[in-house]
């Protein structure tokens, strides 16, 4: 497998999970500053040219939620998804759409508006983001509130790779305060060994 990748982005939850879950594969390190994500061989990959991107053999694949997916399928053995048809595996899809929907849209927003030099930022808009993160970090919280450790079922799957990714990029941003749960949830499971080894060279 090929996976093209930039650091600190959205491409290390694809790196996450091909480290926990032990499989070979290609590293291609784009340099998103030099726009290498915007040249032709990679928009031939990617057609926005984002990371990440997932080759295996014919599968081309972009979206990290949906690679997550398919690497912890691909390895049904290591148990980093819940069992089709079973309850938790619905839990699983819910809480990887509301991640990928309900949550980031509203990270991605502000962190848009605190890219922007301060007298082009919107008040609104940031403030509107903002509310909406915490309407939806609330329901993340209630979920993790009591020692609940992983989001679905009794052990580690690939939601928590999504989730936690989500929850330490809203703590680096300083949204987390209120949110107790979801801010030790992100650092411990960011603290997996599989983890440091997707932020490594
Ligand atoms: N929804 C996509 C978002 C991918 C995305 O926007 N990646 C960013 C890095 S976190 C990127 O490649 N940005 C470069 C660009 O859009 O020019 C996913 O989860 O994979």
């Amino acid at each position: 497998m090929t996976l093209y990748f930039a650091p600190k982005t959205r491409a290390s939850r694809a790196r996450w999970m091909l480290e926990e879950l032990g499989l070979p594969y290609t590293l291609v390190t784009l340099d998103l500053a030099a726009g290498e994500h915007r040249r032709p061989e990679y928009l031939a990959v990617h057609p926005l040219g984002q990371v990440p991107a997932l080759e295996d053999g014919g599968v081309r694949l972009m979206e990290s939620a949906a690679i997550c997916q398919y690497l912890a399928d691909k390895a049904p053995e290591a148990g980093l998804a819940p069992p089709v048809g079973s309850p938790e595996r619905g839990e699983y899809y819910q809480w990887m759409m509301f991640a990928m929907t309900g949550v980031e849209p509203h990270l991605v927003a502000l962190s848009g508006q605190a890219a922007l030099p301060e007298g082009q930022r919107d008040a609104a808009v940031q403030e509107k983001a903002r509310a909406r993160f915490e309407e939806a970090a609330r329901v993340l919280e209630a979920r993790l509130s009591g020692g609940r450790e992983v989001l679905v079922g009794g052990r580690f799957t690939a939601v928590d790779v999504v989730v936690a990714s989500i929850a330490v990029w809203a703590g680096s941003m300083g949204l987390l305060a209120d949110f107790p749960a979801l801010q030790a949830y992100g650092k411990a499971h960011v603290a997996r060994p599989a983890a440091r080894r997707a932020r490594g060279p």
